[in-house]
């Protein structure tokens, strides 16, 4: 009689992917030449900047949350490398969908950091009007989309919107984030196979930070990676090591410039959640310190300045002088933004209609002529 093994072409689920992780700056800060994407200095310069200038605003909103003065924030600490690398990897006329932690993108893309604290406070500057919680902010100018906080619903819109370039003739592909435990949502699963299926331009931008708020990677599934669930879509996939910027940088250009023709990729980006979820979170509870302070010895900020240092670009002088810069221009766009007022009450009505319907009109008549007080919110 014969086995069932010799009979059945069952196929473990082996990963093609377990050792393949590209790295550039290694950890004494030199680089890996064969795979160096030689940009000139002064862009690596502004990546380290952009990400120094992220790390100040992420640490002082969590005092500003703490103070009462913000009601909520929800930071990249220790992701700065892959959200910025892959940020500049974009071409100017492609779009970025976010999830929640990439204010970094949206400020490298040049969104002005008054708009994005205007967002945190929900002020009458605030580009969603104060409707959303802080952190929600969106960018149509900078083609940046909109965060919408139910996980994965950013993926099917990328893919539709990536689609709808492709229909239209235009050579635009789209990025979009989210974090590993986004792959269990429906949308991770609809949106891949639109995109396989219809060879969609999209790069979808997996963070894997190794927590999905206390849910550790290694719960979230049983394959073996995340760049695995790509094959199972017929979408190529890769991973990259995500606290270094430059190998971000190169893996997520080769994918832009090669979504035209081939269509949608996954990369997987190995990173860090090194603060909690969100201020709403003490990992504390779930997690041990000693697993924090051996992901910190990666941090992706001192790698880079590590290898500027090396090659005589900065310095600590230099250092302190542009956190101090940053320190500066964030305390000014704080003040500003604590002397705004409220949006109108109005404002509630503006914006979704480009003519506002007979039953809006009249509402909005109650509601500004009613018994309600004018100032009231
Ligand atoms: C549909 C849906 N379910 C649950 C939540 C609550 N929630 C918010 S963030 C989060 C974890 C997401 O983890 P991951 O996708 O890994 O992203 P990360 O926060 O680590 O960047 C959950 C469960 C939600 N926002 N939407």
């Amino acid at each position: 009689m014969q086995t069932q093994e010799q009979v059945v072409p069952i196929r473990t689920p082996e990963s093609s992917f377990d050792d393949d992780v590209l790295t550039v700056i290694q950890p004494d800060g030199t680089l890996d030449a064969s795979v160096d994407p030689k940009l000139p200095t002064e862009t690596v310069l502004d990546f380290y900047k952009a990400m120094v200038r992220t790390r100040v605003i992420d640490e002082q909103l969590v005092r500003l949350q703490r103070q009462g003065r913000i009601g909520f924030h929800i930071g990249s600490l220790g992701e700065e490398a892959c959200i910025i690398g892959s940020a500049a990897a974009m071409r100017p006329n492609d779009w970025i969908m976010p999830c929640y932690r990439e204010f970094g993108a949206l400020l490298w893309r040049g969104f002005p950091l008054q708009s994005y604290v205007d967002n945190m406070y929900g002020n009458a500057d605030d580009v969603v009007k104060g409707r959303q919680m802080p952190d929600h902010y969106t960018g149509k100018p900078y083609r940046f989309g909109s965060v919408s906080s139910p996980i994965g619903t950013q993926m099917t819109q990328a893919v539709g919107i990536a689609h709808a370039a492709k229909l239209k003739g235009n050579d635009e592909a789209v990025s979009v984030y989210f974090g590993e435990g986004a792959t269990s949502s429906n949308d991770f699963h609809t949106g891949m196979n639109f995109a396989g299926v219809l060879k969609a331009p999209v790069i979808f931008l997996c963070r894997n930070n190794r927590w999905a708020i206390s849910v550790p990677s290694e719960k979230q599934t049983a394959s073996k990676t995340f760049a695995d669930k790509g094959v199972a879509y017929g979408i190529p996939a890769v991973r990259v090591d995500g606290n270094d910027i430059l190998a971000t940088y190169k893996v997520v250009r080769e994918c832009v410039e090669r979504s035209g023709e081939e269509g949608p990729f996954l990369v997987e980006m190995l990173t860090y959640r090194v603060g909690g979820h969100s201020t709403s979170d003490d990992p504390r509870a779930y997690r041990v310190q000693d697993e924090v302070e051996q992901w910190r010895r990666t941090d992706p900020v001192l790698r880079l300045r590590r290898h500027l240092e090396t090659e005589k670009h900065w310095d600590e002088a230099k250092d302190e002088a542009w956190k101090k810069e940053c320190e500066a221009e964030l305390k000014a766009c704080i003040a500003a933004a604590e002397e705004k007022p409220k949006p109108s009450l109005e404002s509630m009505f503006e914006g979704v209609w480009e003519e506002k319907p007979w039953h809006l009109e009249d509402q909005q008549e109650q509601l500004l002529n009613g018994p309600r007080a004018k100032d009231h919110h």
